[in-house]
């Protein structure tokens, strides 16, 4: 994974890296609407980019399940453009959204993982995350790679639409140079998380909840769970628990929190009492060095400090580590899990 992002983030002005970008950059900062659509994992990297885009580039994003686009009547214009996420680049889902945007008139860019493939030639332009094939079926640096760029580009559009300023954005640029050491750092909690593994082998259900940014790591969390463990997982906001998921905790659900350091800790502290209070066992990726919310919860996972709006990137990896393990322990073969396609061209 942090190989991956190194070979993305070497230039110093790195969305000149961004290839199919250079001529859309223009329209992409003009757009009057952003609208990112894929399936799964790669709809979980749309959600992460809606965050981006309107903190760093003030444009109206919408995120679109690929799987339902076409089924309703979607209003798109010319001046919207439509970022299309794929890992595979044949979701049959995702290719039909792009055709029927494109039939309205809208321009596609596309984030793709496999060159040539159809996604990418049905595209305008894109911009290829380069992260290599999964082995896997389940998306995991696809996942990563593809926040990647899309960080990338939104950190693009908001300098040339000057919503950032040059020293933010030389800033920002910096701190995603240094994203790949911090990725390393977390793989030396691997050996904490197997132990955590273990002791929720045979848990029935698990609940993700996180805030901001890490709103959508939550859902990508419970999604890895559920694909390579069988588990029953949800991922909610964190406020949304009160609003009904809150009936479901007791001691034996357990919840992982993303609690990392950043503009909604204290509210994430709040929400971590009220399960605790529950009895709900608590799992909390936290940024490291951080002392209260060890004091509160059951197990911790420390994951380094980064910019926040870079948390996704580093705060996914633990939860992909834990299904990892879990899985492992449970006995499924974590590369073919039963029931799933590598590309869903149906
Ligand atoms: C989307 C996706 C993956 C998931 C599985 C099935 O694929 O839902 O996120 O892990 O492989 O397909 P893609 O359009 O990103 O290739």
């Amino acid at each position: 994974i942090a190989d991956s992002m190194r070979g993305r983030l070497r230039a110093a002005d790195m969305h000149l890296q961004l290839g199919g970008l250079n001529n859309y950059l223009e329209k992409l900062a003009c757009a009057e609407r952003i609208i990112l659509v894929g399936c799964g994992t790669s709809w979980h990297a749309g959600l992460v980019a809606e965050y981006l885009f309107e903190e760093l580039a003030r444009i109206n994003v919408e995120v679109e399940y690929a799987s339902e686009f076409r089924y309703r009547n979607p209003v798109i214009r010319e001046n919207d453009m439509v970022i299309a996420i794929s890992q595979s680049g044949e979701t049959a889902d995702t290719l039909a959204a792009i055709e029927l945007a494109k039939s309205k008139g809208a321009t596609i860019f596309g984030v793709c993982n496999v060159v040539g493939s159809s996604i990418a030639r049905a595209t305008h332009a894109g911009a290829y995350t380069h992260a290599g094939p999964e082995i896997g079926v389940a998306s995991t640096k696809a996942f990563t790679a593809q926040v990647t760029v899309l960080t990338l580009i939104a950190i693009a559009v908001a300098r040339r639409k000057n919503t950032i300023s040059e020293e933010t954005y030389r800033q920002l640029l910096g701190a995603l140079e240094a994203i790949p050491g911090k990725v390393e750092k977390v793989f030396e909690h691997a050996s904490r998380i197997k132990e955590i593994a273990y002791i929720f082998t045979y848990a029935r259900n698990f609940i993700y909840l996180g805030r901001g940014f890490n709103f959508p790591v939550a859902l990508e969390g419970a999604l890895k769970l559920k694909e390579i463990s069988y588990i029953h997982a949800e991922g909610y906001p964190a406020a949304e628990m009160k609003h009904g998921p809150i009936a479901l905790i007791d001691e034996d659900m357990p919840v992982v929190f993303l609690a990392t350091r950043d503009s909604s800790y204290e509210k994430i502290v709040s929400n971590i009492q009220e399960v605790k209070a529950r009895r709900g066992r608590v799992i909390a990726i936290v940024t490291e060095g951080d002392t209260l919310i060890p004091e509160m919860v059951d197990f911790v996972i420390e994951v380094p400090e980064v910019h926040e709006i870079l948390t996704p990137l580093v705060s996914v990896i633990p939860l992909q580590l834990l299904s990892y393990y879990i899985a492992v322990m449970r006995g499924r073969n974590v590369d073919q899990p039963r029931n799933l396609a590598k590309s869903v061209t149906v």
